[in-house]
């Protein structure tokens, strides 16, 4: 009969797609030990691994496959050959130990693992019953690459649906037990199609590279959804540092960049260092993960001319659903739905849901092709609320249609009356030449309700002195009202940060960062 029209297999589409589209000579990835592979080669791959995984390892459609590596083209062809063996991703973090394995693997009834022989010790530890794991860039018979070198060189996708399950991504967010975010074929190729072919509009002659890991949706869209489906190329290496980033965007003359503005900060202390990096090929730079400063985009612009697309994105949404582009871009806005989502900034009442007038604070709910659908969790009912996904972030919408973010909702410091956002708080402090990075929280006072508390990182050779607290102070003072100026300081080495990068506020509060 006729093909059925709701067969999609995104990992086809990716691959197979993008070949007949753009030829099977162009460069796909590239790695940190300057392996390079065109798309052909990246197919006959990621193909020999499907075969393995539906002959020798008896995976079938629909079943459930962690995937666990280091950054590197041979995890995103693993991921690849999972799509279009039908099967369903579970990308975890490399940084994930044993416990936080063994919770995944249960929740999401995983029998099969491939894993990167660099990262078996903790899913070892985990010992998850019933689990196969079979590793790859070993030596040994048994390893992936080396049962896959024998299987044929083309693989035909299984005719998957567009509405079959495709990955599971797990989050715990800051804090708490993780949470499965089941994500459909089209959804993947639903984050291309909008925030990438809409705001990012990349070129086949780009050059991706950037620092989250593929195990979180932000890496996994960045550096190897969007690169693919615009035939461009992307270079897959863990993060090193801001070092390592901008010698490799000088060396591989890296174009569009994904990373957090955390990043942003340390490369713009190197550059400011005087160390001399050529970064002149960038002409993307993606910020998403945590809010972005307008002191941090104003110091990246001033630093390279270059202005940050800032994004906000959700595991549970997989991607960017608010941004902005070129001359639509404003700093001290995230910007507008993008196009195929819908955002509105609402209150909860009695009767549900009521948007909230522009200009006034809410939390943000949005809409679109993309939404969460929490695997066997009771969360979903607070996520998902009369259609909408409240990401539980407060936000004000501008009368021209901008979102502007104010803080995650949980974290606004009530304060002898005051409400105030933290966020505000630390882009003053990062408006001062001698802080690094700032983080602010609210301390439980019996006379306020709260105090006002700033956790910062100073330049190197800045002492957290008395002289050093006043200056901090006099200057914020200068900038905000006086009744959102810090009343404590704590200095610290670093900021405490999940895997991905998020800054752990629970942390601060609780002092387990000092
Ligand atoms: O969690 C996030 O912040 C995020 C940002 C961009 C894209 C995807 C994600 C999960």
């Amino acid at each position: 009969g006729p093909p059925r029209p709701d067969r999609l297999n995104c990992g086809a589409e990716l691959l197979d797609a993008t070949v007949e589209r753009c030829g099977a000579d162009r460069v796909a990835v590239r790695s940190a030990t300057g392996e390079v592979w065109t798309y052909g080669e990246l197919r006959a791959h990621v193909d020999r691994i499907a075969h393995t995984l539906t002959g020798a390892l008896g995976v079938v459609p629909g079943n459930r496959v962690l995937l666990r590596g280091a950054t590197s083209p041979w995890l995103a062809a693993c991921w690849l050959a999972v799509m279009k063996a039908g099967a369903v991703a579970v990308t975890v973090l490399a940084a994930h130990r044993a416990r936080e394995l063994a919770t995944i693997c249960e929740a999401a009834r995983i029998r099969h693992a491939l894993c990167d022989i660099r990262c078996a010790d903790d899913l070892e530890k985990a010992a998850v019953p019933g689990l196969r794991t079979t590793y790859y860039g070993g030596d040994g018979p048994g390893d992936l690459l080396r049962l896959a070198a024998t299987a044929p060189a083309s693989y035909e996708a299984v005719p998957t649906s567009a509405d079959d399950v495709a990955l599971i991504a797990f989050t715990s967010g800051t804090t708490g037990r993780p949470k499965g975010c089941m994500h459909f074929h089209r959804d993947v190729l639903a984050i291309a199609d909008t925030f990438s072919a809409q705001v990012l509009r990349p070129r086949a002659d780009d050059v991706f590279a950037g620092s989250p890991p593929l195990g979180f949706t932000f890496g996994l869209g960045g550096l190897v959804v969007f690169p693919l489906r615009a035939g461009a190329s992307a270079l897959l290496a863990d993060w090193g540092g801001p070092e390592r980033l901008l010698a490799d965007i000088a060396r591989h003359r890296i174009s569009v960049l994904f990373t957090a503005p955390t990043a942003y900060r340390t490369m713009l202390a190197r550059l400011a260092g005087g160390d001399a990096y050529d970064i002149s090929s960038l002409r993307r730079c993606v910020s998403a993960g945590e809010n972005l400063p307008p002191a941090t985009w104003h110091a990246w612009h001033r630093a390279t001319g270059l202005r940050i697309i800032n994004g906000i994105g959700a595991t549970e949404l997989l991607h960017i659903f608010i941004s902005a582009a070129d001359d639509a871009i404003r700093p001290d806005a995230t910007g507008v739905p993008v196009p195929g989502f819908e955002a509105r900034v609402v209150e909860h009442t009695d009767a549900g849901l009521r948007p909230v007038p522009d200009g006034r604070p809410g939390l943000l709910a949005v809409r679109g092709p993309t939404g969460c659908r929490y695997l066997a969790d009771e969360r979903q009912r607070e996520y998902v609320r009369d259609g909408w996904n409240l990401t539980g972030d407060t936000y004000i919408r501008d009368p021209d249609g901008y979102f502007r973010y104010v803080a995650r909702a949980d974290d606004m410091i009530i304060s002898a009356g005051y409400n105030i956002a933290g966020p505000e708080v630390e882009d003053a402090l990062l408006r001062h030449p001698d802080v690094v990075e700032a983080a602010v929280t609210g301390r439980p006072d019996e006379r306020r309700g709260a105090v006002v508390v700033a956790h910062v990182v100073l330049r190197p050779r800045v002492a957290g002195t008395d002289e050093t607290i006043a200056a901090l102070r006099e200057f914020v003072a200068s900038e905000l009202a006086p009744y959102k100026c810090p009343r404590e300081f704590v200095f610290l080495d670093a900021l405490p940060r999940t895997p991905t990068g998020k800054l752990q506020r629970y942390r601060l509060r609780d002092g387990t960062a000092e």
